[in-house]
């Protein structure tokens, strides 16, 4: 309590660095943490409050914690740490006559070691959510989740009134769109407004090795919430974004469509229509039945039916402290 004085410099520049395209990506595949600058997010002001989930199997660990001086007003941050796959490429600097093998146990022809990677291999992918609002730590909470079949009706009655008096905010997807956040990480544009997309790579990817790639295809048009609002006017959109996305995705990382799963999310995590391609032997985040659905699906499915999405019963699992949740429950659709 003895230096109160706000630490508004815990992060100075991070909204100029932002601007200027932050992210993981030198976009030179070189592996070479060395080459990028180093962060403005000081974490000597950051004080751990709460693991909010953690996974053994994706070797994930998310974390809220309040930034500041301890004078009150300290803010919120979410703090996501991954560590990443192994490349072929850098195995020859893991496994050769200088590296650091400590024996842990030997039994017969099995041992079992702690290899001290150099630095530059021994990175933690890190993403940063500074200032986080309640609902960004909420997000992350691990949760008991529900399964929720919504109807026509229900969407018309609970969804879509919930979606209309929440305040989501998308800035950062507008960032994109207009060329004020991440430009240079641009993988391909169809700039027409009413068909065209941005494909940007997610920033869960790191760009390094195509066996968790991740790319989003975001979508020119505004307006379209979700896979709830398709109708068949949006298929040249959706085709569009197939196609073109098939073959950037191919020209920049020679990764052809068959190895692609490319699909959208209902409910989605922001609410601009936007389209997921990851490498199809990724077992990426949100592909479960009951919230991945397939983009070349949701083309036929508009081709048969022009209005399917608005006349199908969709189905999603919500956490326990979703108010989307609370909301089915009023109505006694759960
Ligand atoms: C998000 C879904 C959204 C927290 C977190 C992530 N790819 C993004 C901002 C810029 C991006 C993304 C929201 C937010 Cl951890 C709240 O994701 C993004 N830029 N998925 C890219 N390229």
């Amino acid at each position: 309590m003895a230096e109160c004085v706000r630490d508004n410099a815990a992060m100075p520049e991070l909204k100029k660095h932002k601007a200027n395209g932050s992210g993981d990506g030198d976009g030179d595949g070189d592996g070479g943490a060395a080459e990028t600058p180093p962060s403005r997010f000081n974490l000597g002001s950051f004080r751990l409050e709460k693991i909010l989930r953690g996974s053994a199997r994706d070797k994930t660990v998310f974390v809220h914690g309040k930034v500041g001086e301890d004078c009150g007003d300290d803010q919120d941050a979410v703090i996501i740490l991954e560590k990443t796959p192994f490349r072929e490429e850098t195995l020859p600097q893991l496994l050769n006559k200088n590296a650091d093998l400590r024996l842990q146990m030997q039994n017969d022809i099995y041992s079992t070691h702690h290899l001290h990677a150099p630095s530059a291999l021994n990175e933690i992918k890190t993403t940063v959510v500074y200032p986080a609002t309640e609902k960004h730590i909420k997000k992350y909470l691990q949760q008991e989740m529900y399964l929720i079949n919504e109807t026509a009706d229900d969407y018309k009655n609970i969804t879509a009134p919930y979606l209309q008096s929440q305040s989501f905010s998308i800035q950062w997807v507008y960032n994109i769109l207009e060329k004020k956040a991440e430009a240079d990480r641009i993988i391909h544009e169809h700039p027409d407004p009413k068909n065209g997309f941005i494909l940007i790579p997610d920033f869960k990817w790191n760009q390094k090795q195509v066996d968790d790639l991740y790319v989003i295809a975001i979508a020119h048009r505004r307006g379209v919430k979700s896979l709830r609002d398709l109708t068949a006017e949006h298929l040249p959109m959706l085709q569009t974004i197939l196609q073109e996305g098939q073959m950037a995705i191919f020209k920049r990382y020679n990764v052809p469509k068959s190895r692609l799963r490319i699909y959208l999310h209902y409910q989605p995590s922001y609410y601009h229509l936007h389209v997921h391609f990851t490498a199809v032997g990724y077992d990426a985040p949100g592909t479960m039945v009951e919230r991945a659905h397939l983009l070349s699906s949701v083309i036929d499915n508009l081709q048969l039916e022009p209005e399917y999405y608005q006349k199908q019963t969709l189905t999603f699992a919500l956490k326990a402290d979703d108010p989307l949740l609370q909301k089915f429950k009023e109505e006694g659709r759960l």
